[in-house]
């Protein structure tokens, strides 16, 4: 093991806590970790720069901006695992790749509800992305009320000796939606806390109310381009 690469990995504070002999070992792991991560963080820079060219075409096109945000994350080794543990599955950095769909994630925060499919379609079309999966909240959102449109794709990075496919999932959702998401997260998303009906009902109620506000948002913008 380099000096440097003993550094980097912080070898030296964990060396206490390592059995005999397990330094290499475990170093090992954590070098195809960093690299596994570093390819999905490649991953999420082709995604994310493709929603920026179509936005940035799109803006050029229609004079307003489809995206109004982009939020990036990779999952965190902790989560990684509690997922793969949840369904049964042997951890190693092999089945993290070919289990996990949300390793590397990419949300795309949308103006309106039509920009959301007008950017998916647009996505979809580019013929260096493959689409594995598909789900549709938004026409049909989850039982707590919760919408966004999910797609599972996989993208290629190119490396200086090799292209990799990595997979990314990408949520699209507009304000109103994110808005409702984020705040349920915070509320109560994975957390061993018995919610009430009347609570889950009022919940559901704020979602809804998010969903009339992105129609009548959708209307009135529609409204304004039949007169342009
Ligand atoms: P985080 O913290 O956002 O990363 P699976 O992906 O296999 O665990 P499933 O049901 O097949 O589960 O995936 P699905 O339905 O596509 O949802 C995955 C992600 O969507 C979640 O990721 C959340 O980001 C988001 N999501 C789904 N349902 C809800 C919901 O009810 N409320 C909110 N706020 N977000 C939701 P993670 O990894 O679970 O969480």
């Amino acid at each position: 093991m380099m000096q440097k690469d003993k550094e980097q990995y912080n070898v030296k504070q964990i060396q206490p806590f390592l059995a005999e002999g397990a330094e290499e070992h475990f170093f090992q792991i954590m070098q195809g970790y960093n690299r596994m991560m570093a390819y999905y963080r490649c991953a999420i820079m082709e995604v994310e720069t493709k929603f920026n060219v179509l936005n940035e075409e799109f803006s050029l096109q229609h004079d307003r901006n489809p995206i109004s945000g982009i939020k990036s994350r990779l999952k965190s080794l902790p989560s990684i695992r509690e997922k793969m543990d949840r369904k049964g599955l042997e951890f190693n950095l092999q089945n993290v790749e070919k289990e996990l769909n949300d390793v590397a994630g990419v949300r795309v925060i949308c103006s309106f509800v039509e920009d959301v499919y007008l950017l998916a379609d647009a996505l979809l079309k580019q013929d260096d992305i493959t689409l594995l999966e598909k789900k549709d909240y938004i026409a049909h959102p989850k039982e707590n009320g919760y919408r966004s449109l999910h797609l599972i794709v996989t993208v290629p990075i190119f490396l200086e000796h090799e292209k990799r496919i990595m997979k990314v999932e990408i949520q699209l959702r507009t304000i109103a939606m994110d808005f409702w998401a984020s705040l349920e997260h915070q509320i109560c998303y994975k957390k061993d806390f018995e919610f009430t009906e009347i609570m889950a009902k009022e919940l559901y109620e704020c979602a809804q109310l998010s969903a009339d506000l992105d129609t009548r948002m959708d209307n009135l913008r529609s409204q304004v381009d039949l007169q342009k």
